[in-house]
């Protein structure tokens, strides 16, 4: 049974990133397999030649298909003489033409979990016209188009190419093509993929997939441990994450210590900069009381008129509120010098 999503018309101008039909999604177009770092790969490597493929990465959440629902196997590049860029297994949506005449130019890839972006190298373009470019479309587990980017062809049987994409919006599925110089699918030469990579959202961008990352929001740059929490996150100013407030300045500092000390462990910072945040948090005020300082007298209060002198050792004043056009008192006050 077909895939929802490939019932769905491929729509678009061929151009390197293409837009979609989802109108908030935001394509982004990626040229290597470094611009996934916090990603997961696939490297075809350490299978029998022709192993069955479909089914074999399920347990990364990966499932391969063609339309036709036949078989996609594990080929040895190397020993068809052939280079890629990890030995020796590639993903090929061919056997060989012999005993596997139905072979497709295109490859279908079903995440069981969203994804954030996902690329491959590819190659077999032997320099054929009808193969020019290759183009990897994204859709949700809907089957709603998010966007295309396409790469040409370089003409050798290298897999030496990489196409990847980066989508806003997570997706579930991914169809690989290869497209002739007019932009329809071509009908030479098979999908050859290898070094498969994908990656789960990671929102804050701290490189802990949402689904792992129990600290959201992380401030971009900041080292975070394998929770996805950095140390102001796990140490805040305002109090322990648990709730309440510091106890004391101490406890605050204690604390940030204790967690320069684990990050230091697995070498997340170094010594110098465990130093330092210890320091910077000696500095602070977290954790101190508030200082406890008097309102200012309001200015009815502070300003009055001493008025005329009173008589047996007082003083007699008549309050006068400058900021009131009406004094609220106008009796006379004594006031008895004490000295
Ligand atoms: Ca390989
Ligand atoms: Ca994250
Ligand atoms: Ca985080």
């Amino acid at each position: 049974m077909k895939p929802a999503f490939l019932l769905q018309p491929i729509m678009g101008l061929l151009v390197a990133v293409m837009g979609s039909g989802h109108a908030s999604a935001a394509i982004t177009a990626l040229h290597s397999p470094a611009e996934l770092a916090s990603g997961s790969t696939l490297t075809f490597n350490g299978y029998p030649n022709y192993t069955f493929v479909n089914t074999l990465f399920q347990t990364a959440g990966l499932t391969f298909t063609r339309d036709d629902g036949d078989p996609i196997y594990l080929l040895d590049w190397t020993s068809l003489g052939r280079e890629t860029t990890s030995l020796d297994g590639v993903l090929a949506t061919v056997r060989n033409v012999v005993v596997d005449p139905n072979w497709s130019t295109h490859l279908n890839v079903i995440s069981a979990r969203p994804l954030s972006a996902l690329g491959a190298y590819f190659g077999n373009d032997q320099g054929d016209a009808d193969f020019s470019r290759i183009r990897l479309s994204i859709y949700t587990a809907a089957g709603e188009l998010l966007g295309s980017v396409e790469v040409a062809a370089n003409g050798n049987t290298h897999v030496d190419q990489f196409v990847g994409v980066y989508s806003d919006i997570p997706f579930s599925q991914i169809r690989f093509e290869n497209l002739d110089a007019s932009g329809v699918p071509s009908r030479s030469y098979s999908v050859v993929i290898d070094d498969l990579v994908f990656a789960l959202p990671d929102t804050d961008g701290d490189g802990i997939p949402d689904n792992r990352d129990d600290c959201p929001n992380t401030v971009r740059g900041a080292v975070v441990d394998h929770h996805g929490c950095s140390i102001k996150q796990l140490v805040p100013c305002t109090g322990p994450p648990s709730g309440g407030e510091w106890k004391n300045h101490g406890e605050y500092v204690l604390a940030v210590a204790r967690t320069a000390k684990a990050f230091l462990g697995p070498s997340l910072i170094t010594r110098q900069q465990a130093s330092d945040l210890i320091a910077a948090a000696a500095r602070s005020d977290c954790g101190k009381k508030p200082k406890i300082t008097r309102p200012p007298p309001r200015p009815s209060e502070r300003h009055f008129k001493p008025k005329g002198q009173g008589t047996g050792g007082g003083q007699t004043v008549t309050q006068t509120f400058t900021t009131n056009p009406r004094p609220i008192r106008s009796e006379p006050v004594v006031i008895k010098r004490t000295q």
